[in-house]
């Protein structure tokens, strides 16, 4: 018998769509006895959130988020408003006892992000933040790869992070297409819009990032402000780069910038080991790139003529996910990995176990951005005390 699953959405942007197509697929793919049903979204323009109802299926439409969010027939809150939002909405699902899946990164500093672990755990409520990009296939069998061990003692990871769009100095800040530019509405730039997702891939692969030493740049000092009209100091950092030092005793470096000309979303990651390599790049997300060194001669680790990087089309049904959807030697898209990442959170749901990542791991990634904007303040090394 299938249980309803009642789904309150607070906002309704990119994200919005991208989660409620998860909600609306999800009895398609993931046997679980829950069955999404869309009940209400929030948006402060009542015009711009009943289009979006209309679109995908919601029942009806709040100007103020608080009543979704205290809303008798709402099982589960969805954040996917700006980040200067997530606290006070988080507290208050939290509060009346719902389930909260969080827009990433969960907060707009490390301060905020305890302050929600906190409300959750005390709550007990089921909680997740969207760092989709684990969900990715070839990305989650790079994490079996590790696991299994094949990798072996790590020395190396490397992560990118690239994006074009705010190069034009006509680019606002502020305002629904352009909050990411706000320091007030974002907390950061692309430290915790981008970089939040290498580092959170990053220490779901290697284990904690102990210490970090950072640069970060604003290209462009001034903008106007979209909601303002005025001229106004730009505060985000609008690239990134930085070195990690491992609690394992691997080097990183990440870097990101939204001014990598030709880059519209170039995520890479790479780990090398003693044993093995991985090498991921999500203009190319159905691969995985593996090296493994196991070659034997006389009980000896050698190389021969057939060494080389193997090029893993993630589509067979021993991949990650992917005995769900089609047949062998066919892909999946950008939106299947948030549809994964809910299928993993309500099966979480439904057998107890606590699905990662939770608030409590995203709290750690929050701990690593912060560390690594104080770095590029001071210039010097910054523990980050993330576990
Ligand atoms: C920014 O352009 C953005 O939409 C991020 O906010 C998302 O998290 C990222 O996955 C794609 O780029």
């Amino acid at each position: 018998m299938a249980k309803e699953l009642r789904i309150g959405m607070i906002g309704y942007g990119f994200m919005g769509r991208a989660h409620s197509n998860a909600f609306k697929r999800l009895n398609d793919f993931f046997s679980v006895e829950h069955r999404p049903v869309l009940k209400a979204v929030a948006a402060r323009n009542r015009e711009n959130a009943q289009a979006f109802a209309d679109n995908w299926g919601y029942e009806r439409v709040e100007t103020d988020w608080r009543k979704v969010v205290t809303a008798d027939d709402v099982d589960l809150v969805d954040v996917c408003a700006p980040n200067h939002l997530h606290l006070d909405i988080v507290l208050a699902a939290a509060e009346a006892g719902k389930m909260i899946c969080c827009e990433k990164p969960l907060a707009m500093n490390v301060a905020e992000a305890e302050a929600m672990v906190e409300a959750v755990e005390k709550a007990g409520v089921p909680n997740m933040v969207w760092y989709n990009y684990r969900r990715v296939p070839a990305i989650s069998l790079a994490k079996q790869i590790v696991t299994e061990g094949r990798v072996g003692k790590p020395f190396h990871y490397r992560a990118t992070y690239l994006q074009d769009w705010t190069i034009s100095e006509g680019v606002p800040q502020g305002g629904p297409g352009t909050w990411r530019l706000d320091i007030d509405v974002a907390g950061s730039g692309v430290t915790g819009d981008l970089l939040a997702h290498s580092i959170d891939t990053a220490m779901w692969l290697n284990g904690p990032i102990a210490r970090v030493v950072a640069s970060t740049r604003t290209f462009v000092t001034e903008r106007m402000h979209a909601v303002t009209g005025k001229v106004q100091p730009v505060g985000i950092d609008d690239a990134c780069m930085f070195l990690a030092e491992f609690e394992n005793g691997a080097m990183g470096t990440f870097e990101s910038t939204r001014y990598a000309r030709g880059r519209k979303n170039y995520n890479t990651l790479e780990l090398n080991g003693a044993d093995g390599a991985v090498y991921f790049d999500l203009e190319d997300p159905e691969h995985l790139h593996f090296f493994e060194y196991q070659q034997m001669q006389s009980g000896k680790k050698v190389e021969d003529h057939l060494t080389g990087w193997r090029k893993i089309h993630v589509s067979n049904h021993e991949h990650p996910y992917m005995d769900i959807y089609w047949v062998p030697g066919t892909t999946i898209g950008y939106e299947h990995t948030f549809l994964n990442a809910l299928g993993d959170f309500v099966q979480g749901v439904e057998s107890g176990e606590h699905t990662q990542p939770d608030f409590q791991c995203a709290l750690q990634t929050q701990k690593v951005c912060d560390a690594v904007i104080e770095s590029g303040r001071t210039r010097e090394w910054v523990e980050t005390g993330a576990e």
